[in-house]
C-alpha cells in the first residue's frame, strides 16, 4: 500500500506532553511533526484536525539531524528501510508517550485554510496501519465527521476543550450525489450517530471514496476546477515538493518481515 505521509508541525504541546517533554535537551531546535499516512493527499485542503488513539503508544523518533518525528515505533522502524532514519534500518527514538498525553497539541496542518489544529481523540485509530496517526477530514472522510461530532457533542467526556473542535467541515470536493460535504450528507442520509456505528461507517466510507475519486471535482487550491483523478497525484507532488509530504510505504508482509 503507497502513502502519502504528511508532516503535521507541532506549534504547541498540550500541558501534559509539556510536562513530559519540556524539558528533554533532545528536541531543543528541532521541527518536531505529526506525521499521518493518508491516500487522499487532495483532501488535505479540508484538514481539521488530527487524531490519536489515547491508549497506543507513540514515540518522538529522529529522522534527520533536524526533524523529529512522532508516529507508532512499528512506522519508525518501516521508515527507517526507506529513508527516514539517520542510519539505515536503524530507529532512533527518543521517548516513549501514550496518545492521550498528545491529546490538545497544537499543529499546523499543511494545506489546510486552519493555521492551527488540535490533535484530538480517536476510538478507531489502528495501531497496527498507517503511522497510528490520522489526520482528519471531517468534509470527506465519514470516520472523521462522525468522531468530529461526538467530541464536540461529549466534550466533557472525551476530555477535551471545546475550542478545540470549534471548526467546520471546509467544502473542497464538489460531488454530483452527496454534494460538496459528501461525508457530511451521508452521515445523515444513513443516520449515522457515532463514531461507534462501525458497519454504516464502512459502507458510508466505501461510497464516499467512490464518489469523491470518480466523479468529484476540485473546488479548492491550484488545482481548483479539476477531476479529484487528475489532481490527486499533482497535490501529492506539491506536497513532497514543498517538504510537507512524503511517500511512504507499508508491505503487506511488514508484520511477518518484522517476527522474520
Ligand atoms: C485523510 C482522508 C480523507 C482519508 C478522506 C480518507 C478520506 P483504507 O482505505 O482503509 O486503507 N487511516 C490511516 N491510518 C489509519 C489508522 N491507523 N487507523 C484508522 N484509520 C487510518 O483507509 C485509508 C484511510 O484511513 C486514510 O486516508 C486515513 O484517512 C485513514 F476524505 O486520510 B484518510 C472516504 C475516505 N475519505
Amino acid at each position: 500500500q503507497e502513502y502519502t505521509g504528511i508532516k503535521l508541525k507541532v506549534l504547541e504541546w498540550s500541558r501534559e506532553a509539556h510536562n513530559v517533554l519540556g524539558s528533554l535537551k533532545e528536541l531543543e531546535d528541532k521541527n518536531i511533526y505529526f506525521v499521518a499516512a493518508t491516500l487522499r493527499p487532495e483532501t488535505m485542503y479540508g484538514q481539521t484536525n488530527c487524531f490519536v488513539g489515547v491508549n497506543i503508544n507513540y514515540g518522538l523518533f529522529n529522522i534527520n539531524k533536524t526533524d523529529v518525528f512522532v508516529c507508532t515505533y512499528r512506522a519508525a522502524r518501516n521508515m527507517a528501510f526507506q529513508g527516514y532514519s539517520i542510519e539505515r534500518g536503524q530507529v532512533s527514538q527518543i521517548i516513549e508517550i501514550k496518545g492521550e498525553t498528545l491529546v490538545g497539541t497544537k499543529v499546523n496542518a499543511p494545506l489546510s485554510k486552519y493555521e492551527q489544529v488540535y490533535v484530538l481523540p480517536m476510538e478507531n485509530v489502528l495501531a497496527t496501519k498507517g503511522t497510528g496517526v490520522v489526520t482528519s477530514v471531517p468534509s470527506d472522510s465519514p470516520d472523521d465527521y462522525a468522531t468530529f461530532q461526538d467530541l464536540k457533542k461529549k466534550s466533557d467526556y472525551y476530555k477535551i476543550d471545546p475550542s478545540w473542535v470549534a471548526y467546520d467541515p471546509i467544502p473542497i470536493i464538489q460531488t454530483p450525489t452527496y454534494g460538496d460535504l459528501a461525508a457530511q450528507t451521508i452521515c445523515q442520509q444513513k443516520k449515522i450517530n457515532s463514531q461507534k456505528d462501525q458497519v454504516k461507517l464502512a459502507e458510508a466510507k466505501e461510497l464516499v471514496y467512490k464518489e469523491g475519486f470518480y466523479n468529484g471535482i476540485m473546488l479548492v487550491g491550484d488545482h481548483k476546477g479539476k477531476p479529484v483523478q487528475e489532481a490527486k497525484p499533482l497535490i501529492k507532488n506539491l506536497l513532497i515538493s514543498a517538504g510537507q509530504g512524503f511517500v511512504y510505504n507499508e508491505p503487506e508482509n511488514f508484520v511477518l518481515s518484522r517476527s522474520g
